[in-house]
């Protein structure tokens, strides 16, 4: 039976898990959040935050001073634990991008001594397919005392679902209560189980299918995106050698009903779309060309970049070259696998002149090169590289961009 206050032990307290441990917290539940970084925990404790998202801050501090949220570096016994752990690539010898499942492994592990009769364990993490099953198969091997002659397909008294995060970063607090979900058991009473939960904060549908498949819809959602980015990065790259302007190009071919392309860039950067496509790509590498094809469109784009603004400074004696924005995208101060960091690490290290870095949205804790002041690269730099739409850069006075040599990955000043 589900208990409308439930205790949740959520596993790893970053972008999806810290959210998703407050607003269970603010809706009643008892939760203790659980991570390996005590620093982290520490600052959550104070009812502060260690990592950039808007309105996170409040929701964490509310449910911390509510009494409902606590966090830990070890799980306890619960009603329900959330998994919201990284799975990123590893360099195998076979695959140079090979899901790596481990931090999932590591947590299943460390909850499995607290599980109990009739617990639900739930998967947010963005798995490669089989991930759900794999944490069911780990829980039967170290607490065989749970499995249940009972149960047709789980052969376990522990409910199992994966439900994967779709929050942007950048809106996650609204996303987290609006958007739909998917939530895939290892049998029916696992998802119905982990949707009692969902309901208590989300607003959207939710929708229930088998673990594979939700597994899998998370992984096509995003490779759906990036598929779709690299058809507009290779446009741009059309356009540039017919000397057509790709976002007016765009626009216009978007004015058709059924034609909805996204915007080209310097590369696709975040923790998410420039690695999802790879788990299908790695589970069927003969039946993914065109994903595999995709992404190395995308990977591709920072070099062609990078050519652009040599093949331009070599026109120069000793050429300013201004890097405007640092970050993944828009807005943000993340600069976790970012194209814009890549692109001016690159520049940094070679000789093509002076290069002057801009991040409006980076303040401190940042020591790999300088940042300047945007008033001050615009004053010195002979070349403006955009490497990231911020709203900043879009405000710019257009007069002070009348000698400088432009190249704008971004179409901020299209
Ligand atoms: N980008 C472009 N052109 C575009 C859109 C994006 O170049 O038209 C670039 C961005 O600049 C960035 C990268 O793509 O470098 C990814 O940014 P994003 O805003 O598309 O996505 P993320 O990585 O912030 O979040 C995605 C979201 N997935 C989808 O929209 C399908 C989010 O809903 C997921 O929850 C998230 O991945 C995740 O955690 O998987």
């Amino acid at each position: 039976m589900f208990k409308n206050k439930q205790k949740v032990v959520v596993m790893g307290l970053g972008y999806i898990g810290l959210p998703t441990a407050s607003m269970l917290a603010t809706k009643g539940h008892q939760v203790l959040g659980v991570d390996v970084n005590e620093s982290a925990v520490n600052t959550i404790n104070s009812g502060r935050i260690h990592i950039v998202e808007p309105d996170l801050d409040i929701l964490v501090r509310s449910a911390v001073n509510s009494g409902n949220l606590n966090a830990s570096v070890t799980p306890e016994e619960a009603d329900t634990f959330i998994l919201a752990v990284p799975t990123p690539f590893e360099e195998t010898e076979s695959n140079p991008k090979s899901p790596d499942i481990s931090y999932v492994e590591a947590a299943t592990r460390a909850i499995a001594p607290f599980l109990q009769v009739g617990n639900l364990i739930i998967l947010e993490s963005t798995s490669p397919v089989g991930t759900t099953e794999r944490v069911a198969e780990i829980i039967a091997e170290l607490r065989p005392d749970l499995s249940s002659p009972h149960s047709q397909t789980s052969g376990s008294c522990i409910h199992i679902a994966h439900c994967p995060e779709r929050v942007l970063p950048g809106h996650i607090i609204r996303e987290l209560v609006d958007n739909d979900r998917i939530i895939g058991g290892i049998d029916k009473a696992s998802a119905q189980k982990a949707r009692d939960l969902y309901k208590t904060f989300c607003n959207g549908s939710i929708f229930l299918t088998d673990s594979k498949t939700a597994e899998l819809a998370k992984l096509v959602e995003n490779s759906f995106r990036d598929v779709n980015i690299a058809f507009a990065n290779e446009l741009s790259m059309v356009c540039d050698r017919l000397g057509i302007n790709v976002w007016e190009l765009i626009e216009l071919a978007n004015k058709h009903p059924r034609v909805n392309i996204l915007q080209p860039g310097p590369g696709v950067g975040g923790h998410c779309i420039a690695v999802d496509p790879w788990f299908i790509v790695a589970a069927e590498p003969e039946m993914t060309r065109l994903i595999r094809i995709a992404r190395e469109v995308n990977d591709y784009k920072p070099h062609w970049v990078l050519n652009r603004v040599k093949a331009k400074a070599n026109r120069f004696k000793n050429p300013v070259i201004g890097c405007l924005g640092l970050a993944f995208k828009a807005n943000i101060d993340d600069l976790r696998e970012s194209p814009a960091m890549a692109i001016t690490r690159e520049l940094i290290g070679s000789d093509v002149g002076k290069v002057m870095a801009c991040e409006p949205n980076v303040h401190n804790g940042f020591d790999e090169f300088p940042l300047h002041e945007l008033q001050e690269v615009l004053r010195e730099a002979d070349i403006l590289l955009v490497l990231v739409d911020h709203d900043e850069f879009k405000e710019i006075d257009r007069e002070l961009l009348k000698e400088k040599v432009l190249i704008d990955t971004r179409g901020v000043w299209r």
